[in-house]
């Protein structure tokens, strides 16, 4: 460790210090010191500042999601906000904050939300909608409140020639041994497919598969089933002669173990313009942490999530914006929420990062290049339950060694380092899979890079954070740095482990440079992003435990603060952009007026977040090419756009201090 390290980390602790273990005797003095310290401009000029956003009450929900529109407003989206009895209800929350209109009237407006969007995926189009698909079908029973043995079963129709058959929940399956068990939701069985095989008036027919979760009609242990997944044939009671010998289900074990959550197959747009939800074709599979990326055409690989009966699905699909439909895209297993990024050959890269489900096996949850447009796709058996990985599946993805600390890969950060560029990902703390490991830290200071325009990519050891932490938000900023920010030691925030941080990395110096502490500990559920201003929106927190003991159950944290970083208080007058081109095609130059022109240092192209559970992999900063001319500046737009994926930009000019321009919007368009 460097001194300038050490010294970094030292400075660190002590405001964390300061902020959150002032003994209540010197409370008072200490803190108008501290109030003191941070409201000074010289103070503010090296480490920025937070204030608090004033919400009314009526405006205020549990941010769970959030995005910033092209129409520079942020949509900060709920659904039940990981509440049960807003579940129950039905009631489920979107807000749109228009950070333009602060303070004045129309700044915050509740948003219409169609279905439970808690726990989706999001991604913005080419047209600026926002793609958000999945959400919640069913909250999880913890092992304590099962009072039923339950489990998945397949529901199989071998008849091709029968008529799409809908089964109501509550539909009874019987079981080889007696034991009857009732379907929980609506599944529609598709007949079978029938395939030519070449050989005439010879079809080979494949069995339509729909999946259910069901539950003992008997209570507690007398429904329990011990059986190896896929061993059991259930009859499906109330049918008769054809449909009977066709039409059946297969499962495993029932059991009394916690039941996951459930997601759903729900898509939606958000038209930024008319500020609604507009539904679209469903998704094949349910989704209940998802994540979704950009490709450069403009479609969106849609990964993992749990599904509709609480498992992790590898059956990735692709979502089309021009007819607003989905299609299989190529099998392949990750953890919830993983970090899957666009790399400018038009290949995905998987940081290893996730947030939430999947078993913790490192073999299942390798980083690396993921050739999606070559995978082979053919059915793999999958030895050792849901989601292992048979060697062929390998065939298409070629792993990157080299993550230090490889079992810290949950709720962990991961960026795309500006300038895109460089290629380069970095990853940033993190904990072990689950709420804990046995012989494993609860969470890791551990940062790691990764040069991915190498021939044989390998992550390196970066330098660590300020302290150990999981949820860590990470926002790139238009000076090509990156702020790291909040986070907790362990778990949810147990034991009050909520840090205070916030630093600075500068890719330039490979180093970490202290930043004012936010004034809200945030863990789980929290999110951070970039606005058109420069500033940094910071917001949720769904800590497990309102207490350090643990005895009191957690509530979620409904406050929202602004970072204002470095740059907007260093005395210098940010540059300005007073016109240019709105619409810009990739591989074309545009003009941008600005009086500002012989001040403008760099120019970057930053598209906006979509953020969730640690995970955006949206953000990502991209260096222009410019010349100065008499009244403005001309860039070059690259023309990859897998470098550039279309979309709605913000155009950033900044100065040689790093003081950024607000920004402009642009839409960059594919070469069609
Ligand atoms: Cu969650």
């Amino acid at each position: 460790m460097s001194r300038l390290r050490k010294n970094l980390a030292g400075a660190a602790v002590v405001a964390v210090v300061l902020a959150v273990n002032l003994p209540a005797v010197t409370g008072f003095a200490s803190r108008k010191w501290h109030e003191y310290q941070i409201n000074r401009d010289d103070y503010k000029a090296t480490h920025g500042h937070w204030t608090f956003l004033d919400v009314p009450e009526e405006f205020k929900v549990n941010a769970i999601h959030a995005a910033l529109l092209r129409t520079g407003k942020v949509l900060i989206v709920a659904g039940s906000g990981n509440n049960a009895a807003n579940f129950a209800k039905g009631t489920f929350k979107t807000l749109l904050w228009d950070p333009a209109k602060q303070g004045g009237p129309g700044e915050f407006k509740m948003i219409d939300t169609p279905v439970d969007f808690f726990c989706a995926g999001h991604v913005m189009l080419p047209d600026g909608n926002l793609l958000i698909a999945g959400g919640t079908q069913r909250f999880e029973v913890l092992k304590a409140k099962v009072k039923r043995a339950a489990g998945a079963v397949t529901v199989k129709n071998e008849d091709p020639d029968a008529r799409p058959r809908h089964l109501h929940p509550g539909t009874l399956l019987t079981a080889p041994g007696g034991q009857v068990y009732r379907t929980l939701a609506h599944i529609t069985v598709p007949p079978a497919r029938k395939v030519e095989t070449g050989i005439p008036g010879r079809v080979r027919v494949t069995p339509s598969e729909t999946k259910v979760f069901v539950e003992s009609v008997a209570d507690g242990a007398a429904g329990v089933l011990d059986a190896r997944p896929g061993s059991v044939k259930y009859a499906i009671q109330g049918l008769r002669g054809r449909e009977k010998r066709n039409l059946y289900a297969i499962g495993g074990g029932m059991t009394m173990e916690k039941q996951d959550f459930q997601g759903i197959k729900d898509a939606y747009e958000f038209d930024p313009v008319a500020e609604r939800y507009i539904k679209v074709q469903d998704m094949a599979e349910g989704r209940w942490y998802p994540t979704l990326t950009a490709l450069p055409d403009g479609r969106v690989m849609t990964v993992s999530g749990l599904d509709t009966v609480g498992q992790v699905t590898r059956d990735n699909e692709i979502y089309n914006p021009r007819t607003k439909t989905w299609r299989p895209g190529p099998k392949r297993f990750f953890p919830t929420y993983p970090a899957l990024f666009l790399l400018q050959d038009d290949t995905l890269f998987f940081s290893g990062m996730s947030a939430g489900y999947g078993p913790g096996q490192l073999e299942l949850r390798p980083p690396g290049i993921w050739d999606y447009r070559h995978d082979s796709d053919h059915p793999v058996k999958t030895p050792g339950g849901i989601g292992g990985v048979a060697p062929d599946e390998m065939e298409a993805f070629t792993p990157v060694p080299g993550l230090p600390e490889p079992e810290l890969n949950e709720t962990g950060a991961s960026v795309l380092l500006p300038p895109a560029q460089d290629q380069r990902v970095m990853v940033m703390g993190g904990g072990p899979v689950g709420e804990r490991q046995p012989g494993l830290p609860n969470s890791t200071a551990r940062t790691a890079i990764v040069d991915l325009g190498r021939p044989d990519p390998r992550y390196v050891r970066g330098p660590d954070l300020s302290h150990p932490v999981r949820y860590p938000s990470a926002v790139l900023l238009p000076d090509d740095t990156v702020f790291s920010f909040n986070g907790s030691g362990d778990y949810r925030g147990r034991g009050a482990s909520d840090v205070l941080r916030a630093e600075v990395y500068d890719p330039a110096v490979n180093a970490f440079r202290e930043a004012a502490a936010p004034a809200v500990g945030r863990n789980y559920h929290a999110e951070g992003l970039l606005l058109p201003d420069g500033r940094v929106l910071s917001m949720g927190s769904d800590p497990l435990f309102g207490d350090e003991a643990g005895s009191i159950p957690g509530t979620f944290d409904q406050r929202i603060e602004l970072y204002t970083p470095t740059y907007l208080h260093n005395g210098e007058k940010a540059p300005v952009f007073t016109d240019g081109r709105q619409s810009v095609v990739l591989g074309r130059r545009a003009g941008f007026k600005t009086p500002d022109a012989e001040r403008i240092d760099q120019v970057r192209l930053m598209r906006p977040s979509a953020v969730t559970h640690v995970t955006d992999v949206e953000q990502r900063s991209i260096r222009l090419d410019f010349t100065r001319v008499n009244s403005g500046i001309i860039v070059t737009i690259p023309e990859n756009p897998a470098l550039v994926p279309p979309g709605w930009y913000m155009l950033f000019g900044v100065t040689k201090r790093g003081t950024p321009s607000p920004a402009r919007w642009v839409h960059i368009q594919g070469v069609r």
